[in-house]
């Protein structure tokens, strides 16, 4: 169990906006079905349950950046409540909620620390902005965002310009990345441990990479956690399913080695849609892995 995590405030995003299917801002709803304050308090955490922010109406104004009012607004509220939670001396879990939820609780972890890293566990980079994107949909930037190279825009609530640096930051998992973003990846100095390094190094030596890159000079690590890292045979409940993902046991891998380094500070869970879910078997596994981050063993 780790040590330093005692008090612990779970914040839900009921936003989709970000994304093009809808259903993901069900998300909070599906891992609390799944029993996750009640085993928290199992664990003897403190855990207490600051409900969901509620994302609102679609605005078709800016087809580059597909509902940025509603996101943005969504985010600052979000920027604002993991702040209050930071303050209070409580780690943060924030539920989303597609991934543009990480825009505001990255931003509030590395304003409130100063310097944090990240580790984003993803199918894909996040790695766009209004000029690059494919798609205008903003759950495919907030890694560029809170790294400093945009949109500006996305993180402006905050009020700052002090940017989480690249050189902290590794991507895990990824095999789905846009041409124009594998180049602004590639020239921003992230670190990024693709699909094929896991096959060829294996995940403990990828884990044990990331959190050297995240931690080295870090007041702690900020994990994202987009469960469409995970392969969809065993992750169905994802808006954008990408093949030949993560194994399950390669997911619970890298969270325990996360919760044995001791440095995580917060944790985004995020693009569970149980729309598309069986069972709500993405559900109880996003719960589980939240679990195994925060320090649960397995014997
Ligand atoms: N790269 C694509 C885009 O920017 O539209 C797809 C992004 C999907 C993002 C998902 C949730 O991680
Ligand atoms: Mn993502
Ligand atoms: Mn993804
Ligand atoms: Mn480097």
């Amino acid at each position: 169990m780790n040590n330093t995590i005692e008090k612990i405030h779970v914040i839900g995003m009921q936003m989709d906006l970000g994304a093009s299917k809808r259903g993901v801002n069900m998300g909070p709803l599906a891992i609390r079905y799944s029993g996750l304050m009640e085993k928290l308090e199992e664990l003897s955490f403190s855990a207490s349950d600051k409900g969901d922010i509620l994302a609102g109406d679609p605005d078709p104004s800016n087809p580059k950046l597909k509902n940025f009012k509603p996101i943005f607004e969504a985010n600052r509220s979000l920027f604002e409540k993991v702040t209050t939670s930071l303050k209070e001396g409580a780690f943060p879990v924030i539920l989303g909620g597609d991934h543009s939820v990480a825009a505001g609780s990255i931003s509030a972890t590395n304003q409130f620390y100063k310097k944090v890293g990240i580790i984003w566990i993803d199918a894909h980079g996040d790695f766009n902005n209004e000029e690059s994107s494919p798609s205008g949909n903003m759950h495919g930037m907030p890694l560029s965002a809170v790294t400093g190279f945009g949109p500006a825009s996305m993180v402006a609530f905050s009020g700052s310009d002090q940017y989480v640096d690249p050189q902290n930051v590794a991507v895990v998992g990824g095999r789905d990345i846009d041409p124009g973003e594998r180049k602004r990846m590639a020239e921003s100095g992230i670190h990024v441990f693709s699909i094929h390094d896991v096959d060829r190094l294996g995940m403990a030596e990828v884990m044990k990479r990331a959190i050297e890159v995240a931690g080295n000079g870090t007041a702690g690590i900020h994990v994202s956690f987009d469960v469409d890292a995970i392969t969809p045979q065993e992750a169905p409940g994802v808006g954008t399913p990408v093949h030949s993902g993560l194994t399950v046991r390669e997911a619970f891998l890298a969270a325990e080695l996360i919760a044995e380094s001791g440095k995580l500070i917060a944790l985004d869970m995020v693009e569970i849609n149980p729309i598309l879910d069986e069972k709500n078997r993405t559900g109880i596994l996003a719960c589980e892995l939240i679990l195994s981050l925060l320090g649960k063993s397995v014997y």
